[in-house]
């Protein structure tokens, strides 16, 4: 649903006044202790940013893509470690309730996931199927009105948090690849189901992975989601959309360290001058300040075509890759900028540029990218 432009404004100025004056001021804190405080959480739930995708009915803001992603983009002006906190209630984790889900189990769990009261959490990825994510080794056996899952997810966002899991598992031994995988919604309390210690990471301290372990997870029939064998499509096309957020994440965090590259070049003097003057330094910000006004326009355009109902997999994959490298050099240049500064962990720019460095790797890497781009432009003959 697309809001009227005035209630949208809105929406986006309280969002990028939550970022800019709320959640700025924690980032140190959050990277140091690997945590965000509860008190900043609830305020997100009380902005209704667990629900910005999740349709009205089951007590979500319904909003489009487009301002899905404009949301992002305002949200993108605190450290990433913040988005991640709704990043699979409003995406991974949800989307697949929302797109294949029955009446029942979307009343049962869509509006405790909207209103931030539980987290959901993706469990695709696994020690040995990564970027071949078809190869997927957990298994569900039917036994009478339940399947009993066993097997071990990997690098689960938010699981360590999350009451519901959205878990990928084959059903069938004999399909190897993708026609072999089904859906499943775990709830955390299922007997054998336990979750890893947070990984210590590069960045985004704060946000967390874990591995997920299923021990004979007896997960009852009506718990699965979709047919059988259409998991595998499921979380593609939850992967689609998912791109697509992260897309228009990349694009507010680059203009949040264009915004800070400028202030210190306008601020900091060498030879007697601030160094914007200089038109070496310059061209880093044209070059930052380009990329990211043409990312912005692919991840806006691609958000529209998936409104008007168009198949985006080939946009969202490319506007996930053009947006998560073009980040990664506007933070290499902004480092550049920073000079010495940059380097040091209190000017909190070293810190972005390994937060960025995730954005070409998760929900696809941009190999993976190229791939799914490569393919559909071959089979479009252009
Ligand atoms: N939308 C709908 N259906 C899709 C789809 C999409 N975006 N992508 C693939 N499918 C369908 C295909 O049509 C095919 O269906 P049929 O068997 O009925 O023809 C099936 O899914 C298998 O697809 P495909 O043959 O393309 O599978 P591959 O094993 O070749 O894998 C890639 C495709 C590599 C693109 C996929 O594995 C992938 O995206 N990997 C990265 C996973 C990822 O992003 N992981 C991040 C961690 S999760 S946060």
């Amino acid at each position: 649903m697309a809001l009227d432009v005035e209630t949208r404004d809105q929406l986006l100025e309280a969002v990028r006044r939550f970022a800019t004056e709320r959640l700025r001021p924690l980032e140190a804190q959050v990277a140091e202790d690997d945590a965000i405080p509860e008190a900043v959480v609830q305020e997100m739930r009380d902005l209704g940013l667990f629900g910005l995708s999740i349709p009205e009915a089951y007590g979500g803001l319904e909003l489009s893509m487009e301002d899905e992603c404009r949301v992002v983009m305002e949200l993108g002006r605190a450290s990433p470690a913040f988005r991640s906190v709704i990043g699979t209630n409003v995406g991974i984790g949800s989307q697949g309730l929302v797109m294949a889900g029955t009446e029942a189990q979307k009343q049962t769990w869509l509006p405790r996931i909207a209103s931030g009261e539980i987290v959901t959490s993706f469990a695709l990825t696994e020690p040995e199927a990564g970027s071949d994510s078809a190869a997927v080794r957990t298994r569900a056996i039917r036994d009478g009105d339940h399947y009993v899952l066993s097997g071990a997810k990997r690098y689960i966002t938010n699981a360590d948090q999350a009451s519901l899991f959205t878990v990928m598992a084959r059903t069938d031994p004999n399909q190897p690849g993708a026609r072999g995988v089904s859906a499943f919604l775990v709830p955390l309390d299922s007997p054998g189901l336990s979750i890893g210690k947070p990984e210590r990471k590069m960045g985004q301290q704060g946000a967390h992975v874990c591995d997920v372990i299923f021990e004979d997870v007896r997960v009852p029939v009506e718990n699965r989601l979709g047919a059988e064998g259409e998991g595998f499509r499921l979380a593609m096309q939850v992967l689609d959309r998912g791109r697509l957020h992260i897309s228009g994440f990349c694009v507010g965090v680059a203009q949040r360290l264009i915004e800070d590259a400028v202030a210190y070049a306008n601020e900091r003097r060498q030879f007697g001058q601030p160094i914007a003057s200089f038109q070496l330094v310059q061209a880093m910000i044209a070059d930052s300040k380009t990329e990211a006004l043409a990312a912005r326009a692919l991840v806006l355009e691609t958000a529209r075509q998936r409104d008007r109902g168009e198949a985006t997999t080939l946009e969202a994959a490319a506007a996930k890759l053009f947006a998560s490298e073009m980040v990664g050099r506007v933070a290499d240049r902004a480092v550049q900028i920073f000079g010495g500064a940059g380097y040091i962990a209190e000017y909190g720019i070293e810190r972005l540029y390994r937060d960025v460095r995730l954005f070409r790797i998760y929900e696809g890497s941009s190999e993976i990218q190229r791939l799914v781009i490569a393919r559909e432009t071959l089979k479009r003959g252009g």
